[in-house]
C-alpha cells in the first residue's frame, strides 16, 4: 500500500467521519473528462465483443449475489481487459478510503461494469455480504465510478445512511426490501467521481427512468482473508501481470 502511496493522511477528518457515520463518502472527482471518454469507449467495445458472453465470469462465481440482472448490462474481469482500467484498485486515495473501512489488509473481490438499463434497473435493498456482522467488523468495502452523472431520474444508487452499524440486513426489518426505505438518500454526482460504500450499509439500484443506460463500475475490495467475487489467479493474464507491478499483484492477491 505504501508502494502505490496510500497513507491515512489522505482522507481528511471529515471523510473519514462520513464513512463512520453514515457508511459512504463521495470523494469527488478522480477521473478526468478524458479517462471517462476513454472508458466508456473501452467498454462499448467490450458489450460488443462479449455480446451474450459479457459478464459471464460472474455467473461462474459462487460469491456474488446479483450475476444476471434482466435490467442492467454486466461486464467483469475489467482487471485483464486493459490497462484503462488499472487505475480502478490502484488509485492512493480509493485505496486509503477502503482501508479505512476494512484495515489495510484488504484486496481486490472484483472489478465489474453495471448499467441500469432504460426502464430497469431497481434492486432491493441489500448488503453485499451473506449475513449481517458486528460493526467494524466488516469484510467488504465498494467503490462506485460514475461513469454517468447519477441523479433521481437514471437509477441513481439508493443508501440507508448508517445501517453499517446496525448489525441487521433490511430483510430482518422489511417487509418488501423493493420499498422505499424512509431514511433512505440517493447518491448524486457527476461523471468521473467515485463514491465509497462500506458494503454492510444497506443500499440498491433504482430504477432508471430515462432512455440513456446508467453506466457505473463498481471496484469491490473485500478484506484478505475472506474469498474473493472473482478468483483474481484464476483469471490474471500475463500482460495484465507483467504491466501492474508487485504493488497492483499485491492488491489483487497474487
Ligand atoms: O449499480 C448500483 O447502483 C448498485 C448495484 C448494487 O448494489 C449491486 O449490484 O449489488
Amino acid at each position: 500500500m505504501r508502494e502505490l502511496g496510500v497513507n491515512d493522511e489522505l482522507l481528511s477528518p471529515s471523510e473519514k467521519d462520513s464513512l463512520d457515520r453514515y457508511g459512504y463518502l463521495n470523494l469527488g472527482p478522480i477521473l478526468t473528462t478524458e479517462q471517462v471518454e476513454q472508458i466508456r469507449l473501452r467498454i462499448q467495445e467490450l458489450m460488443t465483443i462479449e455480446g451474450d458472453e459479457a459478464g459471464s465470469e460472474l455467473m461462474e462465481s459462487p460469491h456474488i449475489k446479483h450475476p444476471k440482472e434482466a435490467g442492467a448490462d454486466r461486464l467483469a474481469d475489467l482487471v485483464n481487459k486493459g490497462p484503462e482500467f488499472d487505475v480502478f484498485y490502484t488509485h492512493p486515495r480509493v485505496l486509503a478510503a477502503i482501508s479505512y473501512v476494512l484495515g489495510n489488509d484488504l484486496k481486490l473481490s472484483s472489478l465489474n461494469y453495471r448499467a441500469a438499463k432504460p426502464g430497469h434497473g431497481e434492486q432491493n435493498l441489500h448488503v453485499d455480504w451473506k449475513e449481517a456482522v458486528d460493526k467494524y467488523d466488516y469484510r467488504v468495502c465498494n467503490s462506485i465510478w460514475l461513469l454517468d452523472d447519477f441523479h433521481e431520474e437514471n437509477g441513481a444508487t439508493r443508501v440507508v445512511p448508517g445501517t453499517h452499524l446496525s448489525g441487521l440486513l433490511p430483510d430482518d426489518v422489511m417487509e418488501n426490501p423493493t420499498d422505499r426505505h424512509p431514511d433512505e438518500v440517493l447518491i448524486e454526482g457527476k461523471a468521473g467521481e467515485v463514491v465509497i460504500f462500506n458494503s454492510h450499509t444497506w443500499h440498491g439500484g433504482t430504477k432508471n427512468l430515462t432512455s440513456s443506460p446508467r453506466r457505473a463500475i463498481h471496484s469491490y475490495f473485500c478484506r484478505r482473508d475472506m474469498p474473493q467475487q472473482i478468483d483474481q489467479k484464476r483469471y490474471i493474464q500475463p500482460e495484465t501481470r507483467a504491466r501492474i507491478g508487485p504493488a497492483g499483484l499485491h492488491i489483487l492477491d497474487i
